[in-house]
């Protein structure tokens, strides 16, 4: 079964105005469309067709840049799309896990914000900024250039992502020109940390509660 564009959980416009309907279109019918079809292309026909996408991005320094290029593409726009929400913003309320875990690892939410915008600002060229646990079930932020991801063998700070933000221009040039600064900002406005706290719990399911 190949890879499947999946549908927003909300309308183009549902975002706005921190990130407007044209722009949310364009970046998932024409851009998420092209990286779910150009995997699939680059699979036809090879052993890995029919494995999950986590397994091919675990290994994906044995893959080509065809499939390391799509295959990132295809994952971090599947969790985008889902770690945003027209509900969303402000921050995670105590009764979420990953408020406390946040509290533990950076001290407090504003700290996280200021690590997590610092990474996004400081990604130079195309490129995510994650929020990411690693093996030791600790919170971490990092970034990684063009389509690369934190589940790949190649990053040298592995995880897994529970919250990412595009920086590529195509994720805001419509609406902030070149004010990455300005888009950075609003996303903390749309972050759906049900949904993250959700990935935080999947993410290590043996974990005790807090
Ligand atoms: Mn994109």
């Amino acid at each position: 079964m190949a890879f499947q564009l999946p549908e927003l959980p909300y309308a183009y416009d549902a975002l706005e105005p921190h990130i407007d309907a044209r722009t949310m279109e364009i970046h998932h019918t024409k851009h998420h469309a092209a990286y779910t079809n150009n995997l699939n292309a680059a699979l036809a026909g090879t052993e890995a067709e029919g494995l999950k996408i986590e397994d091919i991005l675990a290994n994906i320094s044995k893959y080509s840049p065809a499939v390391r290029n799509n295959g990132g593409g295809f994952y971090n726009h599947n969790l985008f799309w889902e770690i945003m929400s027209p509900n969303g913003g402000g921050e995670p309320t105590p009764q979420m896990n990953i408020h406390k875990a946040i509290e533990r690892d950076f001290g407090s939410f504003e700290n996280f914000k200021t690590q997590f915008t610092n990474a996004a600002m400081t990604r130079f060229g195309s490129g995510w900024a994650w929020l990411c646990v690693d093996g030791n079930d600790h919170l971490f932020v990092t970034s990684t250039a063009n389509q690369d991801n934190p589940l790949m063998d190649i990053h040298d700070a592995k995880g897994t992502p529970i919250l990412g933000l595009d920086v590529w221009e195509h994720a805001y040039y419509l609406n902030y020109q070149n004010r990455r600064p300005d888009y950075v900002a609003a996303f903390f406005n749309v972050i759906n940390w049900h949904e993250v706290t959700k990935r935080f719990n999947d993410a290590n399911p043996g974990r005790s509660e807090f």
